[in-house]
């Protein structure tokens, strides 16, 4: 069991959903999402009280950097089924989740074992390494805020879905996608909560009515411990830059809700955000997703 005093490795949470599908084999399966370059399983688990609901989707650890990402997905995953929050329990049985906590693992085993500030995958480029996954999704793939160069941390690869990764798991997403109501892509730092598209302040369908969404459920997240964040379009609240997983799911699978976080905190640490901030983050995190839900059953 996790004590979120500290980031876990690949492996450690590899080795955890093995545990949680074999404490909760009633409702926990687990998941291949595709393979990596360098032929990892991209592991992710099913919560489910009963297949064929409503599904929730949770997508971390795209940039292997923002190890904030993956423990925060990991969090949420352990209040699902473990917490005695009636509010939690009833997210836990209404929706089917989907949760994968490192979808870039060989970036991630990277940044552990060799170089902290890796963002991007593991494949060589000729002299360089890596192309980054949130520019490589086929949604106006290299429109704008993305890189040619494979020196890049923004290179988004030689086309649309050229990397393992995204191949295999836009193609899973895919195989559920009419039933996804809420897709959660989580990232560090800022203190963001970001509406698709990246390429443009257009309003995508039902803008207005995610945008009040995102308000309120930052609002929550706001709460325990006054952490604030703004939410915004992409392109207005960080910068343009298209090939993202967000603008994909949104564009392609129509899916109602997505949201891109930028966990914290708002730079004065960045991506090294101390492990003491791991379970504050994911409880005022857990509450803005609780929140979600029920702006998303208010919606119907
Ligand atoms: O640049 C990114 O991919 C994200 N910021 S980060 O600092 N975590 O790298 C922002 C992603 C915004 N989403 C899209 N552009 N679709
Ligand atoms: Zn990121």
């Amino acid at each position: 069991t996790m004590t979120w005093d500290g980031y876990y490795t690949n492996d450690q949470i590899n080795t955890w959903i093995d545990d949680l599908a074999a404490a909760f084999p009633d409702i926990v399966t687990t998941l291949v999402g595709g393979t990596s370059y360098e032929g990892r399983p991209i592991r992710g688990l099913r919560i489910s009280h009963g297949e064929g609901r409503r599904v929730i989707f949770l997508e971390g650890g795209i940039h292997s950097r923002e190890w904030i990402s993956p423990a925060t997905v990991c969090f949420i995953t352990n209040e699902l089924l473990t917490s005695d929050d009636e509010e939690t329990k009833a997210a836990a049985r209404d929706f089917d989740w989907y949760i994968f906590p490192v979808t870039n693992p060989d970036g991630y085993i990277w940044s552990h074992d060799e170089f902290r500030m890796w963002r991007k995958n593991r494949r060589p480029v000729g002299t360089n390494y890596g192309i980054d996954l949130n520019r490589n999704w086929n949604n106006n793939w290299l429109v704008v805020g993305a890189s040619t160069n494979p020196a890049s941390d923004t290179y988004a690869g030689i086309g649309p879905f050229s990397e393992p990764e995204t191949r295999d798991l836009s193609t899973f997403i895919r195989s559920i996608g009419d039933r996804i109501d809420i897709y959660l892509s989580f990232h560090s730092f800022s203190q963001l909560l970001m509406l698709p598209f990246g390429n443009s302040t257009e309003p995508a369908a039902n803008y207005q009515e995610a945008m009040n969404v995102g308000r309120r459920a930052m609002g929550a997240l706001s709460v325990r411990y006054g952490t604030q964040y703004v939410t915004g379009n992409i392109a207005e609240a960080i910068y343009e830059a298209t090939g993202g997983s967000v603008d994909w799911v949104k564009e392609q699978l129509k899916v109602p809700l997505v949201y891109c976080y930028e966990l914290r905190d708002r730079g004065s640490v960045g991506f090294l955000l101390p492990t003491d901030q791991i379970l504050p983050s994911g409880l005022e995190t857990m509450d803005s997703v609780l929140e979600i839900i029920h702006q998303a059953k208010r919606l119907g």
